[in-house]
């Protein structure tokens, strides 16, 4: 198989690798990281070391999830490259504390999701971004060729795309956005130097994509309101170069969560489940511990719901799975504790001996447990407050299998806009949500099924190894229009 990259070698940047090392009792261990762009993105990556060309020498960039000390580094260098075709960015845990758990999850991430009263807008945070930026350009200059193609993901890394484009003028850039981009009303609450900086920081990449067209158009309107550039379909001129900006909505990689539904032994595996909750109706809620992913509402909404419905009481259980994220950001720790709070309260008002209408996991699942829990589940609750896109409802869909199961969204993921058979919840009203319950437990077989054909044809054709090669066509392509144009 060859992708569109042609002969050519893919860096992909990103602030995690796909794997975190972790060191316990003097060993370091190696394990899977957690988070929608890994899980979504390594399906691709692992493809390109599939091939016979130049660009199964793909490699991954990025900080590898702890302090390793200056002795270690050579091995585990090694280690991660021959096994994970990655490359680690070195740096000590204090450093990535104050720039990932600071100005990228105190500043960034509460702003762009538009929770702008939980954001911190801090000098030396702001610093440490830049400072940390810098580290990353440093690394990819490392092992960079003139005839790579480069891929940035993420709000980590926005001002990477114009320090390598001031290191490697001609190499082709990317940049991916996976979390929202704001409106130019949220996004100017910023100091002007920071959001003029972001933005000619990404303004250093050829093609800068998003989820939805709505981010790609806030981008664009801040574009022109902070830089003052113009924009015509979607084409930004930036000194003597074209930067072209557009819409890409993720894809998952459809085959492994639908084949994974039909294994025996998965199968298996949600058939015990369905039996150890007694054979009820089963309600899922996945989701990282995050404030965006609207987890207290949801709930709220499951205890209207019983309220309201006194006759489904004993009759459905909902399986929430809460993965721990961000554990040093104060927020997440309380956010936690109120959860933790709230499946008591829930479960102590209805719970009966018989039944506990909350099944509540606090950790990370490997994917066939997981798998088996979207196959065995009824209902899928998905009610974040702002999501870039949300691939675990696109996952649940996928592993319907015999079609069966209804997915509940909100309309502030960005995978509503795709998958719009789904019922559609605003999740800011806890009424709302729970007339929403009513409605999937009582859908006809017949009509779920129709619903869910309709959204597995989109997910299996636009997969993400799709995403990605339509992502890299335009990157390459806009580079050899640029050189057509030059040539004139
Ligand atoms: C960001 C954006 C955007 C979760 N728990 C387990 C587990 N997961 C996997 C899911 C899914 C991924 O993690 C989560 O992806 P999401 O898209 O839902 O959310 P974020 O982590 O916030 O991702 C988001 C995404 O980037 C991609 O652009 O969609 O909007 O915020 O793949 O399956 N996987 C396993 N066990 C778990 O317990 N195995």
């Amino acid at each position: 198989m060859e992708s569109n990259l042609g002969m050519k070698r893919l860096l992909v940047v990103s602030n995690r690798l796909p794997v975190t090392i972790d060191k316990k009792q003097g060993e370091y261990i190696f394990k899977e990281s957690v988070g929608g762009l890994v899980s979504g993105f390594s399906a691709y990556f692992n493809s390109l070391q599939n091939t016979a060309f130049t660009e199964k020498d793909s490699v991954w960039i990025g900080w590898p999830g702890l302090s390793v000390e200056m002795s270690d580094q050579p091995a585990i260098r090694e280690r991660l490259s021959k096994e994970f075709g990655a490359f680690p960015v070195f740096l000590d845990e204090a450093t990535m504390d104050k720039f990932y758990l600071g100005f990228c999850n105190k500043t960034i991430w509460p702003l762009f999701h538009y929770f702008f009263s939980l954001t911190k807008f801090e000098d030396d945070l702001w610093e440490q971004y830049v400072a940390v930026n810098k580290v990353f350009c440093d690394a990819v200059c490392q092992i960079a060729r003139p005839d790579d193609v480069i891929w940035i993901h993420d709000y980590h890394l926005m001002l990477l795309p114009e320090m390598l484009r001031q290191r490697m003028p001609d190499v082709p850039i990317g940049f991916f956005l996976h979390i929202p981009f704001p409106d130019y009303e949220i996004f100017r609450l910023l100091p002007r130097r920071w959001g003029a900086a972001i933005m000619e920081g990404l303004l250093g990449a050829d093609l800068i994509g998003f989820h939805t067209i709505d981010y790609t158009q806030h981008f664009l309107n801040s574009v022109a309101r902070i830089l003052g550039l113009a924009h015509a379909l979607g084409r930004v001129r930036i000194g003597e170069r074209t930067v072209r900006v557009d819409t890409f909505p993720m894809g998952i990689d459809f085959a492994k969560y639908h084949e994974t539904a039909k294994q025996p032994r998965v199968i298996r595996e949600s058939e015990r489940l369905r039996r150890m909750l007694g054979d009820r109706k089963i309600i899922l809620s996945v989701d990282r511990l995050d404030y965006t992913k609207g987890i207290a509402n949801r709930l709220e909404a499951f205890a209207l719901f019983l309220e309201q419905n006194p006759h489904w009481q004993e009759k459905v259980t909902l399986a929430l799975v809460v993965v721990p994220s961000r554990v040093g950001v104060d927020q997440y720790q309380s956010m936690k504790r109120n959860i933790d709070e709230t499946v008591g309260r829930i479960n102590g008002r209805f719970g009966t001996l018989r039944w506990v209408p909350i099944v509540y996991q606090y950790r990370y699942l490997p994917l066939s447990p997981l798998v088996a829990l979207y196959s065995a589940s009824d209902v899928a609750l998905i009610t974040p407050l702002r999501d870039g896109m949300n691939l675990v409802a696109k996952e649940y869909v996928a592993a319907k299998a015999d079609n069966q199961g209804v997915l509940i969204l909100s309309e502030m993921a960005g995978a509503a806009k795709e998958l719009d058979q789904a019922i559609m919840v605003n999740p800011n009203s806890i009424e709302e949500i729970a007339g929403s319950i009513k409605e999937a437990l009582e859908m006809p077989e017949h009509e779920q099924q129709r619903r869910n054909q309709g959204m597995q044809v989109l997910l299996a054709k636009y997969d993400v190894i799709r995403w990605a090669d339509l992502f890299i066509k335009q990157l390459l392509g806009m580079r050899e229009s640029e050189r057509k144009a030059a040539a004139k």
